[in-house]
């Protein structure tokens, strides 16, 4: 474990490459039942680059009204499918004494997409840390503190990597400023799959 500033660990390798492929096949079931969409900015209706499902009782969707957790898919009306039993093991093992997790948002990087620097602030509780895994191809993860403007630095996320936000570090602006394509076999098609697990109530 590596402590990157007060709040953040990051676990290299935390995944074995059989637990990541084992991880992308309960992926591939659940985008069956939750296909990726595009959302879009609640103000300008801009398309994100990155496409995204969720799994678990909550998923984070933004359209035009607004960002938000619900329970059911935007496109379809159905359910979030289970949070998969490897993520889930993540957030026991990672997540300190915090309660289950209530959401698990599935972010997918083809080339060329990028998440601009940002808060997650649209759950209800900030107690409970964020735990996020990587799959995939290489990013270029950006952190700095919890003000706008402030120092920042870059991490290199590789497959497998675990990074648990908990404390101070979990208002922190963060953002992923590109994915290194071929860096990778993972995924047939290339890219890279971000998982977050979170809470959304106290
Ligand atoms: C730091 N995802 O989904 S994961 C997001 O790689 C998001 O897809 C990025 O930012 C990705 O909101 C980064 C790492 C991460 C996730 C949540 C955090 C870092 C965080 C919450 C608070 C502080
Ligand atoms: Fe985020």
């Amino acid at each position: 474990m590596l402590s990157v500033q007060p709040g953040v660990a990051v676990h290299p390798g935390y995944l074995t490459l059989d637990e990541q492929r084992a991880l992308v096949a309960e992926l591939r079931d659940a985008a069956k039942a939750a296909p990726f969409f595009t959302p879009t900015m609640p103000r300008t209706g801009k398309p994100f680059s990155v496409r995204m499902t969720n799994c678990g009782p909550l998923g984070w969707v933004s359209d035009a009204g607004g960002y938000r957790y619900q329970p059911l898919h935007p496109e379809t009306g159905a359910p979030w499918p289970p949070i998969p039993a490897l993520a889930l093991r993540a957030w026991r093992d990672l997540g300190g004494d915090a309660r289950e997790p209530q959401a698990c948002l599935v972010n997918y990087y083809a080339a060329g997409a990028r998440m601009g620097l940002h808060q997650d602030r649209d759950e209800e509780t900030f107690d409970a840390p964020v735990v996020s895994l990587s799959l995939g191809d290489t990013a270029v993860f950006r952190i700095g503190g919890i003000a706008r403007g402030g120092p920042t630095r870059s991490v290199k996320l590789a497959s497998g990597d675990a990074l648990v936000f908990g404390g101070e570090a979990r208002l922190a602006y963060h953002g992923i400023d590109r994915v290194l394509g071929g860096t990778s076999g993972l995924l047939e098609r290339g890219g890279r799959i971000n998982l977050t697990l979170r809470r959304v109530t106290p």
